[in-house]
């Protein structure tokens, strides 16, 4: 049989769940989830190969209004994201923050919307976080509001939490497919290094565990990633990483009260790492502060987020 493909976007404001409804997909957990917005940072690649039929999705950051350097390169991450797909997935929520307003849609969906019209691209509306409500019918409205503002190919609740409505959103999704070639190994699931993965984890952690501005402001860079065997022969993957930080306040958080913040952050990475490998892990982080790194190419390069 002939081999056929498709690229998907997955765009859509910060915290929407477009992480979860792509790990969701793939069932397996290539891109990480937290309840901060601005979670994903540049565009993370999952793919989902069938027989023949291969589909390449494109997890992009959460649009936003871009308030130094790194969230402009965010934001370039998502229209870069949209070039030269076959279709794409605009994620919402089933119970917006805002008000609802049949013609006000949060600016960042507008201009997202106003993307997709430029492009002429194809988009599938998918209402995300459906388990959080209590009545259907307040899908209902919804609906009718996004459905005004763009012609969209079709509309799809699901909850990327309990996976209900996933596999429609899955065999739809797969109409798009055109013949081609598969562009990546059939046995791949996602173009990230097993490095960026790593830090990725560990950023993961500290997004979960820390509070108000402190996890926007951090990078990991993994400065060792190696694999050795222990004296009883046993495999061992030894990262040491450093977590970069805008203020010496953050810093003193970080690590907290006796270094204890700081370990529990790294057992908790630790205990994702060994599960990814299925090898013993040791973990060893130091805090560093690099002010306004968010501001300077220089840095967003060193931590690949450009
Ligand atoms: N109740 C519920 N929560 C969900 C669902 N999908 C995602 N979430 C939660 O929503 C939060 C954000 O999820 P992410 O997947 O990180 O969202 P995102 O759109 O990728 O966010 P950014 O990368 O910051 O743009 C997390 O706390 C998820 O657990 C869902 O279907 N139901
Ligand atoms: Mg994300």
């Amino acid at each position: 049989m002939e081999q056929t493909s498709a690229f998907i976007t997955i765009i859509g404001r910060p915290n929407v769940g477009k992480s979860s409804l792509m790990n969701k997909i793939l069932g397996q957990k290539v891109a990480i989830v937290s309840d901060k917005p601005q979670t994903t940072r540049t565009k993370i690649m999952g793919i989902k190969t069938e027989n023949e039929n291969q589909l390449v999705f494109i997890d992009t950051p959460g649009f936003h209004r871009a308030r130094n350097e790194l969230d402009k390169n965010m934001n370039k991450a998502v229209s870069d994201g949209m070039s030269e797909v076959d279709i794409a997935v605009l994620v919402v929520e089933a119970k917006p923050k805002f008000a609802l307003s049949e013609d006000s849609l949060p600016p960042a969906e507008a201009e997202l919307i106003t993307e997709l019209k430029k492009r002429k691209l194809k988009a599938v509306l998918v209402i995300n976080k459906i388990d959080m409500l209590e009545r259907k019918e307040e899908l209902l409205s919804i609906i009718t509001m996004y459905s005004k503002s763009f012609s969209f190919e079709t509309v799809i609740p699901l909850s990327a939490k309990t996976g209900d409505g996933v596999d429609i959103l899955l065999s739809e999704l797969k109409k798009y497919s055109k013949p081609s070639v598969h562009y990546f190994p059939d046995t791949d699931v996602t173009d990230q290094p097993e490095k960026v993965m790593v830090a990725e984890m560990i950023r993961e952690k500290l997004l979960r565990t820390l509070d108000k501005e402190v996890p926007h402001g951090i990078a990991v860079d993994l400065e060792r990633f190696f694999e050795r065997d222990t004296k009883d022969g046993e495999p061992i993957v030894e990262i040491e990483a450093t977590i970069i930080c805008e203020r010496d306040s953050h810093k003193g958080i970080i690590i907290g009260k006796g270094g204890a913040m700081l370990k529990r952050i790294g057992s908790m990475a630790r205990h994702d790492i060994e599960a990814f490998f299925g090898i013993k892990a040791s973990v060893k982080l130091w805090v560093k502060v690099k002010e306004d790194w968010r501001n300077r190419q220089g840095l967003i390069h060193t931590f690949g987020l450009d």
